[in-house]
């Protein structure tokens, strides 16, 4: 491997450890954790199987915990029933915790709704009646295509409830993408709303349906399920559409729980890969509800008075996780927000931390830098003029967050008092992998810090071999772990060869770089395609991207590489700036102020080659930065690959300049 550029040289700060946290937290300084994850070394199965039994109502008693003998298609606790609703619902109901607030929505307009654990549990199971009535059950398959709303957390229970497994498909996709996921999983059900609502606009959901439903295949659709949201005009077929509230009307608030195997599958999300086509990640239901359950509880040092968001929806599986999963078997008071961060302003986020006392606030680096951006543009939505004193945990998900970014949500939002746990994991993961106890773990801006006790993670180069610290390779995790994808549905080969490629003799591959440092700590470099190659050194896009951002006019960067006949590839920048993309002259002028500033901050090898400026960079509707478009642009060839997840495709059309 060759010379790895040492950067991050930005931010060299230790935060941490937080005495104050650490004095009240579940996990409680280094030695805690050191002691849990030696447990988990030595002793993997009985490691589990404690937490198993102590963390999960089981209606039938596992006696295996792992079997390996068909690697790497892995079972856990393969011969333990259990019911996952039942598992983060009716448990509190018999713990006294029947009263508590489960959830509190709000609605784009501010409108606020809370249900309590008993109301959301007889929500769900008139639902989970309706379903059933209406025929369906174990073994089915849903899609749901539903606004951020109580319902959409509910159906997704009741499919839990009844083992229909269900596979959320992200209210910004389109109807071919909805299309093509409906047949892949094979769904005899779809729920959907008549409309969502965002940033003041209604968003059509059920004629994308309709028209999803029309193209090849969308026939073995034999029900829409319809949640009346927005009451806005609809096309109807009585013989296939159905009002939500019309068949839970009637419908008895209890519901006998159809207990399942432990991996049975709860749910199947689709994720891109590197290829076109979307990937089904099929999860389990005892594992994955496990390990969602103790991430919640020792990442985000779980609570009872806990007021708990995750701003992230539903459609992707930090929505799973931390919301409708984790977040309820642990028992948490959370937040459901249908709206957007900067609608009716920029101060949204911070305006409802104030109004419902949120005490654990987790969100997006690319939420966090765009507030940032907003503040500076109009600092009366800057989050010093809120009450943020409720708050005590911050944390971050989605892509590595720079420096700078998490020294700002440090500073301004938790006002240097709370720790921010950045969590590196994946939907194939199910949860939280890399991440700090946040009562223990020393933090640096910018790592992921340290593998969650029971994971074995580590860098290696392409034939599996450990690296060094301060070397970049490849981020894989050695030993199974219980909430690990189970396959890619469908697809046996593309589950084996994506993820156990032969060369890595059974380690599971993520497909980001990574490196860690002489303390042990991850710093992702990136997805396995960003690391660019630049007269033999191996660069992170991602640490060109933040030095960039740490220079006082840059709002947010996206590197990319070009092939070059002499160095191999060169750095590509796309770069927005706080103020508005500038050309000519002036361009030019900062293109070179910014490529002294990444000498300086990086190393000048990794100065930017190409400059271009745009006024908003291409993104997917999850927000993250699509930099194979931006390597198409790069070159200067036609944009010919696929578009269709991408939020605005005219967005590439800005950055012809080349400074
Ligand atoms: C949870 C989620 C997974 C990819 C992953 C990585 C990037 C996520 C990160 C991070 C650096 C973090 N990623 N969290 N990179 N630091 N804290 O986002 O799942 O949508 O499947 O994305 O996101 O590249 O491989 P998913």
């Amino acid at each position: 491997m060759s010379s790895t550029i040492n950067t991050m040289l930005v931010e060299e700060r230790v935060f941490g450890p937080f005495d104050e946290f650490a004095a009240n937290a579940r996990i409680s300084g280094m030695e805690q954790y050191r002691a849990l994850a030696d447990e988990a070394n030595q002793d993997p199965e009985g490691f589990w199987r404690r937490m198993a039994e102590s963390e999960l109502v089981w209606h039938k008693p596992f006696t295996k915990v792992l079997d390996e003998s068909n690697a790497p298609f892995y079972t856990w606790f393969e011969d333990g029933e259990l019911n996952v609703s039942e598992n983060c619902l009716d448990v509190h109901l018999q713990n006294g915790n029947a009263d508590k607030v489960a959830l509190i929505f709000e609605a784009d307009d501010g409108k606020v709704e809370t249900v309590t654990y008993r109301q959301l549990h007889a929500r769900v199971c008139r639902i989970a009646n309706g379903i059933r009535a209406m025929g369906y059950g174990k073994g089915d398959r849903a899609i749901l295509y539903l606004p951020m709303s109580i319902e959409a957390v509910a159906i997704m229970q009741a499919c839990a409830r009844l083992g229909l497994t269900h596979s959320v498909v992200f209210g910004g996709f389109s109807a071919r993408s909805l299309h093509q996921r409906v047949v892949d999983v094979g769904a005899r059900l779809v729920f959907t709303a008549d409309a969502q609502l965002r940033g003041g606009r209604q968003i059509p959901l059920k004629s994308a349906v309709d028209e999803a439903l029309s193209y090849e295949g969308g026939d073995i659709v034999e029900k829409i399920v319809v949640y009346k949201r927005a009451g806005s005009d609809i096309t109807w077929n009585d013989d296939r559409d159905v009002w939500l509230h019309d068949i839970e009307e009637g419908q008895p608030e209890e519901c006998t729980p159809e207990y399942v195997g432990a991996e049975h599958p709860l749910f199947v999300l689709y994720t891109s890969g590197s290829t076109g086509k979307p990937k089904g990640v099929q999860h389990s239901s005892g594992g994955y509800l496990l390990w969602a359950k103790l991430t919640t509880n020792w990442v985000f040092d779980a609570k009872p008075d806990d007021i708990f968001w995750c701003t992230a929806d539903v459609g992707w599986v930090t929505g799973h996780t931390y919301i409708t999963y984790g977040s309820l078997a642990a028992g948490l008071t959370q937040i459901v927000f249908e709206g957007i961060p900067t609608y009716p302003n920029a101060g949204r986020f911070w305006e409802m931390i104030q109004r419902h006392k949120v005490t654990i606030f987790y969100t997006a680096p690319t939420a966090i830098r765009s507030l940032i951006k907003a503040s500076e543009q109009n600092p009366d939505h800057h989050p010093r003029h809120y009450d943020l004193s409720s708050l005590r945990l911050l944390g971050s998900v989605g892509e590595p967050i720079n420096p700078e970014a998490w020294v700002w949500y440090f500073e301004n939002v938790g006002r240097s008092r709370c720790p921010v746990v950045d969590t590196w994991w994946q939907t194939e993961t199910g949860g939280h992998i890399l991440a700090p106890l946040p009562g223990a773990t020393p933090l640096k801006p910018g790592s992921c810090t340290l593998p969650l006790p029971g994971v074995d993670a580590a860098v290696v180069d392409e034939s599996g071999n450990e690296l060094p610290p301060g070397a970049g390779g490849l981020l894989v995790i050695r030993r199974p772990w219980p909430s690990m994808i189970r396959a890619v549905w469908g697809d046996e080969n593309r589950y084996k060869t994506s993820y156990f490629p032969s060369e890595l003799k059974g380690m599971y591959l993520a497909g980001d770089n990574a490196q860690r440092d002489e303390d042990g700590y991850f710093w992702i470099l990136g997805r396995t395609d960003d690391v660019l190659s630049v007269s033999g050194h191996r660069l992170g896009g991602t640490e060109i991207e933040s030095a960039l951002v740490a220079h006082e006019l840059v709002a947010e960067a996206a590197i990319v590489g070009r092939p070059d006949a002499t160095t191999g590839e060169a750095v590509v920048a796309f770069i927005m700036l706080k103020q508005a993309a500038p050309t000519g002259e002036e361009a030019q002028k900062i293109a070179n102020q910014l490529r002294d500033w990444v000498a300086q901050q990086v190393g000048p090898i990794a100065k930017p080659r190409d400059i271009r400026f745009g006024n908003s960079l291409p993104k997917t509707r999850s927000g993250k930065i699509m930099r194979r478009l931006l390597r198409l642009v790069a070159e200067g060839r036609d944009i010919d690959q696929d578009t269709s997840t991408l939020e605005n495709p005219d967005v590439l059309k800005q950055f012809s300049g080349v400074y």
